[in-house]
């Protein structure tokens, strides 16, 4: 077996362990992760577009209005390390205003898109040194490392992406991630907050019904990758705010009593019993101190009028 296959059947070993484990839970529930195929990456991205999703696009305003600012927290001659950084197209807004940092760094899984993204951004940015790593970065990875002793690096983390992880998680992620930085370094990063929970749900609600689509996707990825059976047409998207854990979930219900076969396990699912397949937790700006505060201090906020998204910069204490 080559190493690429190997790869591929290690990952796929994985996935199936994951699921197995969420499946036999009394709350079932599945990885998030695994929306993102490359359909479910393709509705991720319309999503962003949607009129009720709200997160993209006020932290792209937020972004563009205090550029200048926010390009200052990034010295001259610093590596900027994007994690997941998919199609770069916020980073471009980073990168008009930086004119001479030391390298660019995204780390993304897919080495399709990276290949992709990169091409174009060698085109656009002709004089930027771009240092690819193909990787995923909630595990330990390897940063190329930097030679002049005066460089350190900036994390580029966009999106709201730590709301996905539970906050235990997101601290055992940012405790790991702080450890590629050295001192003087730091993080932008987008954090979605708390506000009126009809716009929040609205987001994961749209009318078009992307979201509910995007939501079945894990299931067809699923049947796919591990030869299991879910009939998409049995199960109904539901999303909704959960006060006392402070975060949307997202659940698909199933619709009548069925049986579902994953990697030759059964699995008997009740008429009405739902399968967890997402969070995405909101937090005030004094949580989200509290969250980063072992490691990080925040350095500055900015958020759009309303208060319904911020981009902070996180300075590695
Ligand atoms: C990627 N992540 C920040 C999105 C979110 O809002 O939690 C994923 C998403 N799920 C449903 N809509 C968007």
């Amino acid at each position: 077996m080559n190493s690429l296959n190997r790869q591929v059947e290690e990952s796929r070993q994985s996935m199936r362990e994951e699921v197995l484990e969420g499946l036999r839970r009394p709350q079932k529930s599945l990885p998030s992760k695994y929306f993102y195929d490359e359909r479910g990456s393709r509705l991720f991205e319309q999503i962003t577009r949607l009129k009720e999703y709200y997160p993209t696009r006020t932290e792209k305003a937020i972004m563009q209005q205090h550029m200048p600012e926010i390009a200052e927290y990034i010295a001259g001659d610093s590596v900027l390390v994007e994690l997941g950084s998919g199609s770069s197209k916020k980073t471009r807004l980073l990168l008009d205003h930086l004119t001479n940092i030391a390298a660019y760094v995204p780390v993304e899984i897919s080495e399709k898109y990276l290949a992709e993204v990169v091409g174009t951004l060698k085109q656009d940015y002709p004089n930027l040194l771009i240092k690819p790593v193909c990787a995923d970065y909630t595990k330990p990875f390897q940063v190329p490392p930097i030679q002049n002793p005066h460089t350190y690096y900036v994390l580029f983390y966009p999106g709201s992406t730590i709301g996905n992880f539970r906050p235990c998680q997101a601290q055992q992620f940012l405790e790991t991630i702080s450890r590629i930085l050295n001192p003087g370094g730091g993080m932008i990063i987008g954090v979605d907050l708390k506000k009126d929970k009809k716009i929040m749900e609205v987001a994961y609600n749209d009318k078009k019904g992307i979201t509910a689509a995007f939501n079945k996707n894990i299931l067809r990825h699923i049947n796919r990758e591990l030869d299991a059976n879910f009939d998409l047409d049995n199960y109904r998207h539901k999303a909704f705010f959960n006060e006392k854990e402070g975060r949307i979930e997202m659940h698909l219900v199933s619709e009548k009593e069925q049986e579902v076969a994953v990697a030759s396990e059964t699995f008997l699912i009740e008429e009405g019993e739902s399968i967890h397949t997402e969070n995405s937790y909101k937090y005030t700006l004094e949580e989200f101190e509290k969250l980063v505060h072992p490691w990080f201090s925040v350095q500055k906020v900015w958020t759009d009028k309303n208060d319904h998204f911020s981009v902070q910069y996180l300075q590695k204490k």
